[in-house]
């Protein structure tokens, strides 16, 4: 899914085309259902004057393809920013996003100040937080909806699915610059914002009561495959939780999202100068973001694709992506880290089809759906990357 907003815009775009296209990727995105459609530009309108009083809205478009929150991009006349992201939080997900906001500022705080002391030797970019005009991180609606803007960082895209090796090392560098300004930010100043993320025993936990409920008694062959994937895989649910439990994989900040298309390249350079989504920057196992970036890294066709039997997972990538990564990585990462690389593929890449797959049965209420088998095709397309992987590391 497109990811940059065409540019440069138009002002000759006229308020009931913009208002049209507006209402149309907003179902696409599945966002906003439950508003007036036809006010969407209005409230929009209203929510970007909180962050940029005396700005005049020129074009808001529908951004990006995040399973959550929604996310709109603005372009400005006589404004700070020419370009901004809004961005409503899920507080159905995140249930106290005022704390996902201090997250982000503790993170942002930390990492521009530790580049104002030692600068790296190339363009790399953190989103600014705009605050309100009462100079909140965030805007609360009278109905309770949760609104932030970010800046839009310049002249970057993103990609569903990784092309060539270069891009691959680009997204393991990103990663591994995440991991490597963070390593010295105490975990522990950072809260937990969905209370047991990437916990893959509670995920488990969770499939087996929407089972024991008994809500989707729906059967087919892929519904089979996908428990049965279940099944052979009890064992690896408690891997990475072992040990983590047992201190042989330290706590340390976490991205929590890391997946390729949370990864921004100069569309001059092609180089990766930001990662972004930080709803989820918290204290855990690093291992659950190289797992994450690994497993959306190495799959060509994409964790959208329906072709979900056609899925393979790349190993040739996943080398290029390590490498980029372990360049930068390898000042704070340990022998026992590089040990559980290749198990922590497997644990996050199951995690998410046991995700998929519960919400799917629990009748999608956690992720957005665009049809209604959605979820039951992207839990398919995790389990045959899965067990892609695991026929190729025998
Ligand atoms: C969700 O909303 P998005 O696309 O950034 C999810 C991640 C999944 C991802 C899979 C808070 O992220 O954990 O890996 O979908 N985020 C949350 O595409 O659950
Ligand atoms: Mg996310």
């Amino acid at each position: 899914m497109r990811r940059v907003a065409e540019q440069p815009f138009s002002k000759s775009l006229s308020t009931t085309f913009l208002k049209a296209r507006l209402q149309q990727a907003a179902l696409q995105l599945n966002a906003m259902a439950n508003d007036n459609q036809e006010n969407l530009f209005d409230k929009l309108k209203s929510i970007v004057a909180e962050f940029a009083p005396q700005a005049q809205v020129i074009d808001i478009q529908g951004f990006g393809s995040g399973n959550i929150n929604d996310t709109f991009w603005v372009s400005l006349q006589d404004a700070e920013y020419q370009f901004l992201i809004l961005q409503r939080i899920n507080h159905g997900v995140f249930r106290e996003p005022q704390l996902v906001m201090q997250n982000m500022r503790t993170y942002t705080d930390h990492v521009r100040d530790r580049l104002a002391q030692s600068p790296l030797d190339r363009r790399w970019e953190l989103p600014e937080i705009l605050p309100t005009v009462q100079g909140q991180d965030y805007s609360q609606t009278t109905d309770g909806e949760f609104w932030r803007s970010l800046s839009f960082i310049e002249n970057s895209k993103s990609y569903d699915a990784i092309t060539n090796s270069q891009q691959a090392r680009e997204v393991g560098y990103a990663l591994g610059t995440f991991h490597y300004l963070t390593s010295d930010l105490a975990p522990e100043k950072l809260v937990d914002t969905i209370a047991g993320f990437h916990i893959t025993p509670l995920y488990l936990q969770q499939y087996q009561q929407v089972i024991a409920e008994g809500k989707n008694t729906q059967t087919s062959p892929e519904i089979t495959y996908c428990h049965q994937i279940i099944e052979q895989h009890q064992k690896l649910v408690h891997l990475l939780e072992d040990a983590k439990a047992s201190g042989k994989l330290p706590l340390r900040v976490m991205h929590g999202d890391p997946k390729v298309n949370n990864i921004l390249f100069d569309q001059s350079t092609q180089l990766a100068v930001s990662i972004v989504d930080l709803d989820t920057v918290k204290s855990g196992l690093i291992h659950y973001d190289i797992g994450d970036c690994l497993r959306s890294g190495c799959n060509p066709a994409g964790e959208e694709t329906r072709k979900w039997t056609e899925v393979r997972f790349d190993m040739d990538l996943c080398q290029e992506i390590l490498s980029g990564y372990k360049a930068i990585a390898n000042s704070f990462l340990t022998k026992t880290d590089e040990d559980y690389i290749y198990d922590s593929i497997r644990v996050i890449t199951f995690e998410l089809g046991l995700r998929f797959f519960t919400d799917y049965l629990a009748g999608n209420t956690y992720f957005h759906i665009k049809y209604p088998e959605h979820n039951l095709l992207r839990s398919l397309v995790q389990f045959r990357l899965l067990e892609s992987f695991e026929s190729q590391i025998k």
